[in-house]
């Protein structure tokens, strides 16, 4: 039934600004370069849902309802190189936030690996280790950048958001380039600089290739598997804006899923 009196023109023309404006809201965060939602539900393949880094998982996994989940053991996917990650740079900025859920979270004797990019000379990673999420960079020649590893405390079984940033680095280490956020706010804000081409190979799950933790271990791979689910791995090549990723980006809802939704991508789905 079509009630004249209440849906007038205007406010249709007020209906039609208040969606543009719920749009408008969203301008701050732009699409991701490569983003990985983990939406497949059968086979082997994970997709880059935007930059065509697509990879492969092996061992142990299953998928979730819109997940993977991982068995701390045997379960990893693996990323071949790309432009978008790693084989080009220097990355002078760059965003990667991970939506996951721990399921040994506070296993003290392994280093679980979400996101591993890079090697030991250059790279970054996230991971769980002893009740925390930590959120790592570094680049260690050039200009020498020994690494930043802030943390947060996750809960196991709890769905967290879990982000680093480099933002308008050079070839330097300089304050405040390097920022952890997590769980909708900055845990950290830390010396850093730029990721110049890091060739070592990119691993979700586990470490692929070489990486780094905080007491420096790292080096190896097939190795620091992490248990849990992963619902979805962004990666940008620019620093999104503080108010996003404290607003949005990085803030999971009590149904445990990210509240965000990115442009195009997820207006699509
Ligand atoms: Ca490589
Ligand atoms: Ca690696
Ligand atoms: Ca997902």
């Amino acid at each position: 039934m079509f009630y004249r009196s209440k849906w007038s023109p205007l406010a249709a023309v007020a209906a039609a600004l208040l969606w543009a404006g719920s749009a408008a809201a969203g301008v701050g965060i732009p699409d991701p370069d490569v983003s990985w939602l983990f939406d497949e539900g059968e086979g082997d393949m994970v997709g880059d849902s935007i930059g065509e880094v697509h990879g492969t998982a092996s061992g142990d996994y299953a998928w979730g309802n819109g997940t993977m989940i991982f068995d701390g053991v045997s379960a990893g996917v693996k990323f071949p190189d790309s432009p978008l990650i790693n084989t080009t740079g220097p990355f002078m900025n760059r965003t990667v936030v991970a939506i996951f859920k721990p399921t040994d979270a506070n296993n003290s004797e392994t280093k679980q690996v979400v996101f591993d990019e890079g090697g030991r000379t250059r790279g970054a990673v996230i991971y769980v280790f002893d009740g925390h999420v930590y959120a790592a960079a570094w680049n260690r020649a050039e200009y020498q950048w020994a690494g930043e590893f802030p943390m947060a405390p996750v809960r196991n079984n709890q769905w967290h958001a879990a982000a680093f940033v480099i933002r308008d680095a050079i070839n330097a280490v300089e304050d405040g380039r390097f920022e952890m956020w997590a769980d909708g706010e900055m845990v950290a804000s830390l010396p850093g600089g730029q990721l110049f081409a890091h060739g070592d190979d990119t691993g979700v799950g586990h470490t692929n290739q070489n990486t780094v933790f905080h007491d420096d271990d790292g080096t190896g791979t097939n190795r620091d598997y992490f248990a849990g689910e992963i619902d979805e791995i962004s990666v940008w090549n620019v620093a999104l804006l503080p108010e996003a990723l404290m607003q949005r980006a990085t803030s999971v809802d009590p149904a445990g899923k990210l509240a965000l939704q990115w442009g195009s991508l997820k207006s699509d789905r």
